[in-house]
């Protein structure tokens, strides 16, 4: 196939509920949605889910949109392309931008598999149709309002909840929790708020029965995290470092954790993410999918992804109303019974609200033959 056309919306979708992590309040999130179109008048669609922002890593939506036009486009066009999975070779020359990166790959294997009329799962030969979802909770000062937000997300049906916390704010919101649901499965996130001083502090955590904690450390660190997985019975699992399925086999060697959140934006795009999935199966580490504050392009492309067998652990894939008051797609996903049911149109399975794109982003054109 040949990429003829590359269109562009530039969205901002204000969330329902401000998000606090250790490093920063999110009350809106910005995403381009990039399409890509083939000579047959096929079209891809990807996500660019970086932040404006550079604290949760270093690209941001502005970086991304740079390497995109100036680096990655010129790549891609004027070729002929047989398989997505050129594109991660093809992108080779540019390094990091993984987010970047993963906007564009992951079009080219939407616009695939339309052009083969087949869903995105069939390509990792997953069958599963129902995914079991989890929920990511933000830092919330009132502890009462804490678990009021938990509750409505218990009895909502979600499977497991994390908890974003920071120094000074871990061990009472998290006993508060576990007191009022003793059996909940429940983790923590940190973002890289902690450094190797807390370590004894961090072990405390054992106590609380925690699924996992998430990224105590330097998002370059891999030596201390292993130096804490050492002391702890609680699993440690890695967001931030894993870049690559080279993150995985040095993380694995050192024993930086026992669990791996994936993210396929963060990694670069699904050709990378597959790697990882074989990697972690090989050598026994939980792995997982986590979330970006995904609109429901991003949210589809994680569903399609996570009816892998190999996910049983619950994502951070909550339903639409969980982020936005309208998502960008005809037909935002609901919780059922704990489970997201993964889209069975062709490609990632959705098609957008041209309604809803013009209300909260403006269209560019950024490439025609
Ligand atoms: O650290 O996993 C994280 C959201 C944005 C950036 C980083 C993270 C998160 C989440 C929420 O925890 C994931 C989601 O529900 O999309
Ligand atoms: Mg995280």
């Amino acid at each position: 196939m040949k990429i003829k056309r590359i269109d562009c919306y530039r969205i901002r979708l204000p969330l329902r509920i401000p998000f606090e992590t250790s490093y920063g309040r999110l009350t809106e999130k910005a995403f381009d949605i990039i399409l890509i179109t083939d000579e047959l008048g096929n079209q891809g669609i990807g996500e660019l889910v970086a932040f404006e922002q550079p604290d949760y890593i270093e690209e941001t939506i502005a970086t991304a949109r740079i390497i995109i036009e100036k680096h990655l486009i010129p790549l891609l066009i004027d070729r002929e392309i047989d398989d997505p999975r050129e594109i991660s070779l093809l992108f080779q020359e540019v390094k990091g931008n993984q987010m970047a990166k993963s906007s564009i790959e992951t079009a080219v294997w939407d616009l695939y598999a339309k052009r083969n009329g087949k869903s995105l799962q069939t390509y990792f030969s997953a069958t599963r149709t129902q995914i079991p979802v989890g929920v990511s909770v933000g830092i919330q000062s009132d502890i009462s309002e804490l678990l009021k937000q938990i509750t409505a997300y218990v009895d909502q049906g979600y499977q497991r909840v994390k908890l974003k916390i920071r120094p000074g704010y871990d061990l009472k919101p998290i006993a508060s929790i576990r007191e009022k649901f003793p059996d909940l499965p429940l983790m923590v996130d940190a973002n890289s708020a902690y450094t190797i001083d807390d370590l004894s502090h961090l072990k405390k955590l054992d106590a609380y029965n925690l699924v996992m904690l998430e990224q105590p450390f330097a998002a370059d660190d891999f030596l201390d995290h292993a130096q804490l997985q050492k002391v702890m019975k609680t699993k440690i699992c890695l967001d931030e470092n894993i870049r690559s399925v080279k993150a995985c086999e040095l993380a694995f060697a050192l024993g930086s954790c026992r669990s791996i959140n994936l993210k396929i934006p963060r990694v670069g795009g699904i050709t990378e993410a597959l790697k990882i999935v074989d990697f972690c199966e090989k050598h026994d580490l939980l792995v997982w999918l986590g979330g970006m504050f995904e609109s429901g392009v991003g949210r589809a492309l994680n569903l399609q992804f996570a009816s892998q067998s190999i996910f049983t652990f619950p994502g951070d894939i909550s339903a639409s109303d969980r982020y936005y008051y309208e998502d960008i797609i005809s037909k935002p996903f609901v919780l059922t019974n704990g489970k997201l049911s993964v889209p069975t149109g062709s490609g990632i399975g959705v098609s957008l609200s041209p309604e809803h794109l013009l209300k909260y982003g403006n269209y560019e054109t950024i490439y025609t033959d």
